[in-house]
Formats: structure tokens, C-alpha cells, sequence
């Protein structure tokens, strides 16, 4: 029998038809997760794909795998639970900067030192879209957005640099605009053993004037056209900070390998929880659903 080398896309699209402006970022974003995924041969039954709240967390209702759309920034918490009750499962996060960054920061961190593995995409448009166009926690410094109409006076949060200060053992940047290099950073990440994390530009076509297709074409250049060396970690958080001081670096800016949480784990490490037995007598099962449910 010939070697399945990958699956048909189209096994991915849902009925459901993304309601997104026409041009929003997070069409790319969409078709890439789908093309990264029937190229590392996952079957819809064994991906699920949690977000939050705002336009880009819409994506799970979008793509024929399994999904869940929780609460506004606890996304995280769900996809844990998700991923430790069954680690065969291959989960995904998908969600935008307001989601991410603002509401749902402190799951990020914890998430990132944790080492689960499971992958983060994160739709950064800078902007929070689905509430129309107010300041995210990464718009620029100055941009005059609808909740900041004399300009943003807040210093926008680096995704990167946190992540890597808390421990991501994958950490990416990624163009919605470039199709081929974004499919590829994420079946990377999420062939990747731990935790990783995408931030990718995916331009808000209606509340962002200001980074749109054309400016990232502008200020963007890639990692690995410089010869960038990932495991380099020193050299990778010099390169997050380059947003505000040279041109904006995309690409995978650092990879290491440590164990993950599932292998550390005193349960886990005995393998997917779902397949163990609980060691229980049918009597003592009983009992116990009696007084539980
Ligand atoms: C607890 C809570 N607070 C606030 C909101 C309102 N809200 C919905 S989406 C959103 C921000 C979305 O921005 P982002 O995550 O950047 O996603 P985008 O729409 O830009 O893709 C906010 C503040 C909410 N739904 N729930
Ligand atoms: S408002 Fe912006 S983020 Fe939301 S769908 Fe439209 S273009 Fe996309």
C-alpha cells in the first residue's frame, strides 16, 4: 500500500462558512492551521482546537475537528484539562492579543513555564476587533484607536520576550499574509515536543488602519534569511525586542527540548489516563456514581 504522505485539506473545512470581513488576517491564519495539520497527517478526530472570545476565537467553528469555545482569555485552562485528561489528544489554542495578552495573561505565563505540550496561535492584529477597534495590550505606543482617540499612552507587552522569560520551549512569530511560511512554523510547533507558541500578524482589515497588509510587507524580514540559530537563547530574546528599535523579525526564534509536564507527572507518566484502568470493583464503581452523580 503507498505510504499516506498527507491528508486531503478539505477534510478540515467545516459547513460553517468564516464569517470574518472579507480581508481579515484570520483567513490565512484558518487555511494555514488546516494545511499544517493534513500535512503532519492528524485526523480530525484526534485534534481539538479551544479558544476564547473576540473574532479570531471564532476559528474553532470554522474547521472540522473537534472544538471549544470557552470564556473570554480561558482558553488556557481549558485546553490543560483537555490535553491531561487525554494527552493523545492534539490540541491546539487559537485565540487573538486582547484574549492572550490582556484578559488571559496569566494563564499565558503559567502556561509557557509549564512545558504542556500543546500549541498557541495567537490572530495579533493589535487591536481588539470583535468589540470594535478599541487599544489591545500590543497597539503601539501613539496609535489612536477608539478607546484611545489622542493616541495609545500605554507600552505595548512584548508576546515574545514573555514567553520566553517564563520558559516556552517553542517560540514563533508568523505572517498571515505569507501562507507557505506560516503552515510550515506551525506544523513545526505543533510536531514540537512542549509548549509552543505562535504570535502571528493577522491584520484587522476594519479597525487597524495602521498595521495592515502592506506595512507588515514593509517592516517584516525573515529569522532565517539571516541565519538565525534557534537554539541560541541569548540571541533569540535580542531578536524579540527588535520590534521597536530595527525591522520585525518572523520565524521560529527559539526551540529547546525539556521534558514536559505530562512526562513528569506522577500519573501521567504512566501513560493516557482515559486507557488505565481504575482498579476499582464493580461494587466500589457503583458506589461511587451513586454518590457523585
Ligand atoms: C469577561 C469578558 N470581558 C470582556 C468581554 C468583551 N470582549 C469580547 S472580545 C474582546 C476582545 C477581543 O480582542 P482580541 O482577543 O484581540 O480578538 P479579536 O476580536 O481582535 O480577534 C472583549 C474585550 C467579554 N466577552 N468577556
Ligand atoms: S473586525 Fe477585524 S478582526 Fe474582526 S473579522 Fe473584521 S477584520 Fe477581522
Amino acid at each position: 500500500m503507498p505510504e499516506v504522505v498527507e491528508l486531503p485539506v478539505s477534510l478540515y473545512k467545516s459547513e460553517t462558512k468564516p464569517d470574518w470581513c472579507p480581508g481579515c488576517g484570520d483567513y490565512g491564519v484558518l487555511n494555514c492551521l488546516q494545511k499544517a495539520v493534513s500535512k503532519l497527517c492528524i485526523q480530525p478526530k484526534d485534534l481539538l482546537v479551544v479558544s476564547g472570545i473576540g473574532c479570531s476565537s471564532n476559528l474553532p467553528g470554522f474547521i472540522h475537528t473537534y472544538g471549544f469555545h470557552s470564556l473570554h482569555g480561558r482558553s488556557v485552562p481549558v485546553a490543560t484539562g483537555a490535553k491531561l485528561a487525554n494527552p493523545d489528544l492534539n490540541v491546539v489554542i487559537t485565540g487573538g492579543d486582547g484574549d492572550a495578552y490582556g484578559i488571559g495573561l496569566g494563564h499565558f505565563l503559567h502556561i509557557a513555564r509549564r512545558n504542556i505540550n500543546l500549541t498557541y496561535i495567537v490572530m495579533d492584529n493589535q487591536i481588539y476587533g470583535l468589540t470594535t477597534g478599541q487599544a489591545s495590550p500590543t497597539s503601539r505606543k501613539g496609535h489612536k484607536t477608539k478607546s484611545t482617540p489622542a493616541g495609545n499612552i500605554e507600552t505595548p507587552l512584548n508576546p515574545l520576550v514573555l514567553a520566553m522569560v517564563c520558559g516556552a520551549t517553542f517560540v514563533a512569530r508568523g505572517f498571515s499574509g505569507d501562507a507557505n511560511h506560516l503552515s510550515d512554523i506551525m506544523a513545526q510547533a505543533i510536531k514540537h515536543k512542549g509548549f509552543s507558541i505562535i504570535d502571528v500578524f493577522s491584520p484587522c482589515v476594519t479597525y487597524n488602519k495602521v498595521n495592515t497588509y502592506p506595512w507588515f510587507r514593509e517592516n517584516i524580514y525573515k529569522l532565517e534569511d539571516q541565519g538565525h540559530d534557534r537554539s541560541d537563547y541569548d540571541a533569540a530574546l535580542k531578536r524579540a525586542h527588535e520590534w521597536d528599535t530595527k525591522k520585525i523579525p518572523i520565524g521560529v526564534f527559539y526551540q529547546t527540548i525539556a521534558p514536559t509536564y505530562e512526562e513528569e507527572d506522577v500519573t501521567l507518566k504512566h501513560g493516557n489516563p482515559t486507557k488505565q484502568k481504575l482498579g476499582l470493583t464493580p461494587e466500589q464503581a457503583q458506589g461511587m456514581l451513586k454518590e457523585f452523580i
